[in-house]
Formats: structure tokens, sequence, C-alpha cells
């Protein structure tokens, strides 16, 4: 039974791509829970792949409160919408075409939208909610320490220690990051602070909208404190109110089956063909003996790369699940058999040891008993994901946040290993060695303890629990709609 619906009313604006919109609608569907009235907007793009997910339209059909919208991203209608050159084109599509019809939307907007939930990465809503009066907390959709190294920006910049050079020691350290000067190289800062010029648009843009989200009522991040404490203690000198209602996949079900026994809790909110054969595969496989590879939503990888990974995989003697997209090689925009030669070695070794889907269901191959570890490009869902199912990784990421992700992963939080700018079959074998037998005990019991946090977070009384209370009692604060 859903709870009363409250007549506060939250509009919640994600970035339109896929890892963005998957955690906001988490939170839409948590907030949707609590009985607020919500309205999601999104992209036509994103809201066309959405409406052929029944399973995910079925979950949101039953809060009375909740409705999805949709708008513009700016983006021509022939785009992939992957890749590097993607997030440039929205930034500048959602600023000149979306922007004004945002605004009209909410002053239109019947009932009154008391309280915006944005996306932190996108200014436009923290903008239009000035200019209307309209009370915004932003949501950031990556880790704290991504978001952490992205405000010090201007002090990397003030320091001397920005831009980075063609000819730079990568492994030089990087002290202007409170909490960090310990361990963060410039190889591991986010692929965006690499740029040569200082006034780089993407770098600029970032430094700016982060340090905006301090304007708003506050900041929302899917993370937990046991994972992020010291670098959140940082954060909240200069952020008046931040809530932790992390990791949202795990909170969610936690919630959800808290009110409905019967349900088997949420899928996750993937708007790709999902190939569930993969886990028939899995029930077949030893506990703990498989490598699970997925490189996430976004990034394109060359042929090249695909190989050396693959032929590591195949030369580690592993099992292994692996993931590629139709869109994941540049080369064709095909990943698949389609205009690619696939090496015979590789086609071989799949049949003998591993298994391949364009699109896994990914939440619960990780939960599979079979799966013993994640070669990941550390986007921050997937290492959320992995986090919650004490699964230890190995990354390799590919840009943005998560070559600051698979540092903590490996140097903070010992959860695993970190590939970081290398893609070589050799080094790939070796780290499958590594996390799957010699240093396997170590990472398995650091990963279980981590897991467990986890779930204290996200149950009654634990921080993140308490956290979105506190949430959803604000917003109904925020009430305009009561009269
Ligand atoms: C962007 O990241 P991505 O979308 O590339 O990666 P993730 O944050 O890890 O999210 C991928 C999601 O897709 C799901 C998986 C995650 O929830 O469970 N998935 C799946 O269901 N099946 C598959 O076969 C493969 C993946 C960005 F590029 C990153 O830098 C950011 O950290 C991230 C969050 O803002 O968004």
């Amino acid at each position: 039974q859903q709870p009363h619906t409250s007549s506060s009313h939250v509009l919640i604006f994600p970035l339109p791509a896929q890892g963005h919109v998957n955690s906001m609608l988490k939170l839409a569907e948590l907030l949707a829970h609590a009985g607020l009235k919500v309205t999601f907007l999104n992209s036509h793009f994103i809201h066309q792949q959405l409406l052929r997910h029944t399973d995910i339209l079925s979950r949101f059909a039953k809060y009375a409160g909740f409705q999805f919208k949709t708008i513009l991203d700016g983006v021509p209608n022939d785009h992939p919408r992957v890749g590097g050159d993607f997030v440039r084109k929205l930034f500048d599509g959602l600023e000149l075409i979306t922007k004004p019809l945002f605004k009209d939307m909410l002053v239109n907007s019947k009932p009154k939208v008391d309280c915006i939930i944005g996306d932190g990465v996108l200014g436009i809503a923290l903008d239009i909610a000035d200019d209307l009066g309209i009370p915004i907390i932003q949501f950031r959709t990556i880790s704290a320490c991504s978001l952490w190294a992205y405000f010090a920006i201007p002090d990397m910049i003030h320091a001397g220690e920005l831009p980075i050079k063609g000819n730079e020691d990568m492994d030089r350290l990087i002290t202007s990051v409170p909490g960090m000067e310990a361990f963060l190289r410039c190889r591991d800062l986010p692929s965006f602070c690499r740029a040569s010029d200082t006034k780089d648009s993407i770098l600029q843009q970032l430094a700016q909208e982060t340090r905006k989200n301090s304007e708003a009522h506050g900041l929302l991040l899917n993370t937990f404190e046991d994972l992020e404490g010291p670098i959140l203690s940082h954060m909240r000198t200069k952020f008046p109110k931040i809530y932790t209602i992390g990791p949202l996949n795990l909170h969610l079900k936690t919630r959800l089956f808290k009110s409905d026994q019967t349900s088997s809790g949420p899928s996750s909110n993937s708007f790709r063909e999902v190939d569930r054969s993969c886990l028939s595969w899995l029930d077949k496989q030893p506990k703990g003996s498989v490598v699970y590879v997925s490189f996430g939503s976004v990034a394109v990888l060359s042929r090249e790369q695909v190989f050396e990974f693959w032929f590591g995989l195949v030369n580690s003697e592993k099992r292994f699940l692996l993931v590629l997209r139709p869109d994941n090689m540049a080369e064709n925009g095909g990943g698949d058999d389609k205009g690619v030669s696939i090496p015979i070695e590789l086609i071989e070794g799949t049949k003998k040891r591993g298994y391949r889907v364009s699109w896994a269901p990914q939440e619960e191959v990780l939960a599979h008993e079979a799966v013993g570890g994640f070669l990941t490009h550390s986007g921050w869902n997937s290492t959320l994901e992995s986090v919650v199912e004490g699964v230890p990784m190995i990354c390799w990421s590919y840009f943005a946040d998560q070559q600051l992700n698979s540092r903590f992963v490996s140097k903070v939080w010992g959860l695993g290993l970190d590939m970081k700018d290398l893609c070589d079959r050799e080094v790939v074998e070796k780290m499958v060695n590594e996390l799957m037998v010699e240093k396997r005990e170590e990472f398995v019991k650091s990963a279980a303890k981590m897991a467990n946090y986890a779930k204290q977070c996200v149950t009654v009384g634990g921080s993140s629990y308490c956290n979105l209370d506190r949430l959803v009692e604000d917003i109904k604060l925020m009430n305009t709609n009561l009269g």
C-alpha cells in the first residue's frame, strides 16, 4: 500500500544520459514512495528508449502522484548520443534550446512546482530556479571525491597544478585538493582536468557548475558516510547542506521490500535490451569464478583496446562474462561480429570459458554467486553496485570522474586494482590473476566489510536512511500548494 500522497510537488531534471537518468529515477521512485508528487523530466530521446521498457513504466504507474514529462535535449536527432564529443554537444544544446523551454514549463506547471531537484552538472536548472524563486536542491550522480576534485579546480589552477602539460610526469602529486594530498596523482584527476589549457570550455564549465552547487538549498549525493566520510567532512565546510542517500539501488530495494513483502524488488532502470541468458550461463559456473566485464553506457573503445581486454581475459584462463554494446567499438558503430573480424583465438577462448552479451542485467549479475570480480570502467553507478554486492574490482577508467573513482577503489578503499592508463593484454591477464587468485582473500575481505557498511547505512536508523527522511521533510516544508 502506498502512503498518502502529499501535495508537495517536486520536479526532477536529470542530465539526459543513461548513468544520470538511471540514478535520478531511483531517487524519483524513493520520493514517490514517500508520498510526494513527482514529475520526472526526460529528454524526448531518453523517453523513447524508456517507453520500450514496460517493466520500468509499470513500476512507476503504481504511484498516483508520479508523472513523466519530456523536453528536447537540443542535440541533433541523428546523433548517436555516445562517445566523448556527445558531452560537449549536449551541454551546448541544453543551454541554447532546452533552457527556455524548461522555464516555460515551470511557469505553466499545474500544480506549481515547490522544489526542483536538478542534476548538479546542469547549471540551467539553478539559473531558472533562481529567476522564478523556486527552491532547488542539486543532485550530483558522481562520487563525493570526484565532485570535491571538480570543486578544487580553481585552487589547482591558482596553485599552478593545472593545466597538465603534454610532457608532464603523470605521477606527480597534486596537493591542492583537501583530503587527497597523499595519494592524488596527475593521472588520477578526472579526465577533463587533463586539458592543456585552463580556459578549456568543459573544464571551466565543470569548475563553475560545481562551485554553483554550493548555492543551492542542498546537495544530494548517491554515496554513503562510511565510504566517503573523510571527503564529506571537507565538503561540509563549503556546502551548507549535504544529503548522502546512497547507495541508491540498495536503498530503494530496502525501502520497497520493507513495505511490500511480496515485491521482488525493483530492477535497474536500464533502457537497453537486456540479455538475461547470461544468468543461466552463470548458474552453471562455480562460485566466485567469473570475472564480469563491462564498460558502462557511454564509453567507446577502439577495436585494439577491445581486443587487448579480450585477449587478456582469454589468456588469463579464468571464466568471464563480457558485455560489448553494439556501439562499444568506435570503428564500425556496431561492435558485434558485423563488420569486425574477431580473431579466432578470441572466439574459441570465449566458447571455452566465457560468455558474451551486448547488455547484461548488471545488478543481478553482480549479485550472482558465480561472479568473483568486476573489470569495470569505474562509472559511479557500477562502482556502487559492485560495492553493494561485495565484488572486488579491476578498474580501467575511460573518462570524466572514472579516473578518480578508480584511484579511490584501489588506494583508499582497498577494493581492487587500478589499471589506469594501461590497456594491454599482459596487464589485463596479470591483474585478473591478482584479483581472482593471488590477492583474492584480502580484496574479498575488504569488499565484504564495505558491503556490510552499505547495508547498515540504508536500514532504519542508518545515515542514508535518516538523510532521505530529512530530505522528504524538508521538501514538504517548501509546499506552496497547500491552499
Ligand atoms: C556515466 O556512466 P555510465 O553510464 O557509463 O556508467 P555507470 O555510472 O556505471 O552506469 C551504468 C549503468 O548501466 C547499467 C549498470 C549501471 O547502473 O548497472 N548496466 C547494465 O544494466 N547492463 C550492462 O550491461 C552495463 C551496465 C559517466 F560516464 C560516468 O563517468 C559517471 O560516473 C556516471 C554517473 O554519473 O554516468
